[in-house]
């Protein structure tokens, strides 16, 4: 089973170079965190990733509820994820046609493929989202080079919230949508809840909805445990919001998720 096998071994099986790059990372640095930095202003997402920085893997993005965006802002990200060691994930949540999404990715104001080395899509339209974002970036370049090769996809194949619309058989389909056909050189994981939404160790699960203190909040979100995440569900990385953005001392919140969070995966590896 993928769960018991070491991320380093992980990355060799992984198709997307984005992937094997992110496992390496993770074994490298000793974490398997993701900050979800769900701020408004870029300069208070800017300080957070300078403090938590040095304990994650992956920091993760809304970046169309930042008030303050610029050019400079992206700048200072890169420099930050670039310093502290650790990839960028716009969870833009992609779901239209392949027309769309190719313009919502690579145009507007965020120009999302130029910074983001990782965004989320819903599988909801089909195998055509992958190809859609893939156009964004050009697909292939002169020499006939892999454009897939800097950029990645997390597919969601369930959601954290209470009372959503996915079932097996969509779980399953998505789940064919990441491991089958032409494109799956540019996906690198799966957003879901549980280890049973995919076999292949070559793909990373990506688990939202963790907090120490299990529990909900008042809009459907639901929580569990670091190791609960990790050992039952098969989370490879746990995505951490408000756990640590509410903190008082966000450095240490995100310390002490990275510390318990990579126990928890070195104990779930060594079972
Ligand atoms: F795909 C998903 C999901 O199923 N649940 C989520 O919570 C994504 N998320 C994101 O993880 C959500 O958009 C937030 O950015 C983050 C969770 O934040 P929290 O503050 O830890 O609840």
């Amino acid at each position: 089973v993928r769960t018991k096998i070491p991320f380093e071994s992980r990355a060799n099986l992984a198709k997307s170079a984005v992937a094997r790059r992110l496992f390496s990372l993770m074994a490298s640095k000793r974490t398997n965190l993701c900050l979800a930095a769900d701020l408004t202003k870029g300069d208070e997402i800017l300080d957070i990733a300078d403090k938590c920085g040095p304990y994650i893997c992956l920091l993760k993005t809304h970046i169309d509820i930042v008030e303050d965006f610029s050019e400079s802002f992206i700048a200072s990200l890169k420099a930050l994820a670039a310093r502290h060691q650790f990839l960028l994930m716009e969870d833009r949540k992609f779901a239209d046609i392949g027309n769309t999404v190719s313009l919502q990715y690579g145009k507007g104001i965020y120009k999302i493929s130029s910074w983001a080395d990782l965004v989320t899509a819903h599988t909801l339209p089909g195998r055509s989202i992958l190809q859609g974002l893939k156009a964004a970036l050009g697909g292939e370049d002169a020499a006939g080079g892999d454009v897939a090769a800097e950029r990645g996809v997390f597919l969601l194949a369930e959601m954290s919230a209470s009372g959503n619309l996915i079932d097996d058989k969509y779980k399953e389909t998505s789940n064919k949508i990441a491991t089958e056909g032409g494109d799956v050189d540019f996906v690198a994981g799966v957003v879901c809840q549980s280890a049973n939404c995919f076999a292949f160790p070559g793909l990373i699960q990506l688990t939202p909805g963790v907090k120490i203190d299990e529990s909900v909040d008042k809009l459907g979100q639901q929580y569990q445990t670091p190791e609960h995440v990790v050992k039952e569900r098969g989370a490879d990385i746990a995505v951490v919001g408000r756990g640590i953005l509410q903190a008082k001392n966000v450095a240490q919140a995100a310390q002490t998720y990275r510390d318990r969070l990579w126990t928890a995966y070195t104990e779930r590896v060594a079972k």
